[in-house]
């Protein structure tokens, strides 16, 4: 265990000294950077969205278009998107606080080469970058006068960063930027690798800023490479001092040394709606499969974690001095095993001073190969967990490895039993599981028997919690929460 915690500390003061050595930000506000503001100002007036002072104004990409390319219309509309974050932004320097701009983006995949010095070094890192205060949306077919027309899963609108660094791969597809929106889009194809911060956010790169990103998929990004102190990090994306929302994303079989899918460095973004799904560490010394939090305290409300691998440990989440909010996420399949690790916590590893809240969530099919699969704590991690279900984790359910980590368990349904008040073990009567529907049976025993909680209002569904169906579950008895992340409504 120490020889782990060792490595992630090393990690740890790494990081912070490379982060205090570079100083890095989110790209400098400097009206001009855009490409002519005199052409952007002069076409707002045709394009039938200038609202004048305090209106929006859109911008219009397509890589199909074949019209002037000025972004006003999608006939004219840019064939990058680069071009329409420049125009926009030039345009919203020029009237701070006071006019909106979108930059609408029609299907199509955006793999072109591109030119972006970022960071101390200004290498180019081949990435789409974000400004403050400009709104991009994906998924218009290049006709719609509205955004409510636009179908962002129909018309999938991809950001590639496969060959986008003359040639070669971003180190990030995207980078994020302040009061800014993402969203719609597909980030693929980025390779994070080197020295930090290149090797860090492969899909996208949040430092310092607080965007919003919505209705995106990262998926197949890469994170990997030599080992220089600092395992690549962050394959889908990676947060870095900052606290963006995120809400409604897909973060897929993307790739790294550690912390593949999300990677929080001393950040505690708000994190909604989102499903990690296959997602491999794949440093020997490798953690956190979907989600990896290092000084970091998220808020993860109504996440799936599935499927995800790490070798040190916690296949679904791993915290290292974090302790974040966890509620109504479902941990299964994950894995936590490697070849020089034994692997713990094969749902949650918790290390070092890490004592998440963990509240209506279920946990089932994760495995450890060393302990703990369902939930691990080490040295000073004490996780409160409420109203949940840990069922079929192997080997066994919550495993404490020092006697200083004392998570307090109540309310849940254990495989195996476990002391606290009111904590049963008994078959949740899950609906499907091989089919990963963990939806209650109307013979559960979870139903009606958690603790009331003010905090939590729904379910996974989005169902009203608490909620009571008569004849179901334990009527009468003053408390109607169903245990796990599903509310039976019907
Ligand atoms: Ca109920
Ligand atoms: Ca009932
Ligand atoms: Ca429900």
């Amino acid at each position: 265990m120490n020889r782990s915690l060792v490595c992630i500390q090393t990690v740890l003061v790494v990081l912070i000294a490379v982060v205090m050595l570079t100083g890095m930000q989110c790209p400098p506000l400097s009206p001009g950077e855009g490409e002519g503001e005199g052409e952007g100002e002069g076409e707002g007036e045709g394009e039938g969205e200038g609202e004048g002072e305090g209106g929006q104004r859109v911008f219009y990409v397509d890589k199909a278009a074949t019209g002037v390319e000025n972004g006003s219309s999608w006939a004219n509309a840019f064939t990058t998107i680069q071009a329409g974050v420049d125009q926009a932004f030039a345009v919203v320097s020029l009237d701070p606080g006071t006019v909106r701009v979108e930059v609408w983006v029609a299907a199509g995949v955006y793999d072109e080469s591109r030119t972006s010095p970022l960071h101390e070094s200004l290498v180019n890192t081949g990435s789409v970058v974000m400004k403050e205060d400009v709104h991009l949306f994906g998924g218009f077919t290049g006709v719609e006068i509205s955004r409510d027309q636009r179908d962002f899963q129909t018309n999938i609108t991809v950001i590639d960063g496969s060959v986008a660094r003359g040639g070669n791969p971003a180190y990030h597809v995207i980078v994020g930027s302040d009061s800014a929106t993402l969203d719609g889009f597909t980030i693929t194809g980025g390779h994070a690798h080197g020295d930090f911060p290149t090797s860090f956010g492969a899909g996208m790169f949040i430092e310092l800023c607080a965007p919003l990103v919505s209705n995106c998929t990262f998926s197949d990004n890469i994170a990997t490479g030599q080992w220089e102190g600092v395992w690549p990090a962050g394959a889908g994306m990676g947060i870095s001092e900052a606290s963006p929302t995120i809400i409604n994303c897909q973060f897929n079989d993307n790739v790294a040394g550690g912390g593949p899918g999300m990677t929080n460095w001393l950040s505690s973004p708000t994190v909604i709606n989102c499903t990690f799904t296959g997602n491999v560490s794949t440093d020997p010394e490798g953690d956190g499969g979907g989600m990896s939090n290092l000084g970091s305290s998220p808020t993860v409300t109504n996440c799936t974690f599935t499927g995800n691998s790490a070798n040190s440990g916690g296949g679904g989440m791993a915290n290292f001095e974090s302790s974040p909010t966890v509620t109504n996420c479902t941990f299964r399949d994950n894995v936590a095993s490697g070849p020089v690790r034994p692997g713990t916590g094969g749902g949650m590893v918790s290390w070092s001073y890490s004592s998440p809240t963990v509240t209506n969530c279920t946990f089932t099919g994760n495995s450890a190969g060393f302990a703990g699969g369902g939930m691990y704590q080490e040295e000073y991690s004490s996780p409160t967990v409420t109203n949940c279900i840990l069922w079929n984790d192997s080997p066994g359910e919550i495993f404490n490895l020092t006697k200083d980590s004392n998570p307090l368990v109540t309310y849940c349904d254990v495989q195996g039993g476990h002391a606290g008040e009111g904590n049963i073990d008994a078959d949740p009567m899950f609906v499907d599981v091989s089919a990963g529907d963990l939806h209650l049976r109307p013979s559960s025993p979870c139903i009606d028997v958690g603790i009331d909680l003010a905090e939590v209002s729904d379910d996974f569904d989005r169902e009203p919690r608490p909620f009571d169906v008569p004849g179901v579950g334990a009527d009468g008895t003053g408390t109607e929460f169903d245990i796990g992340a599903d509310e039976f409504v019907d």
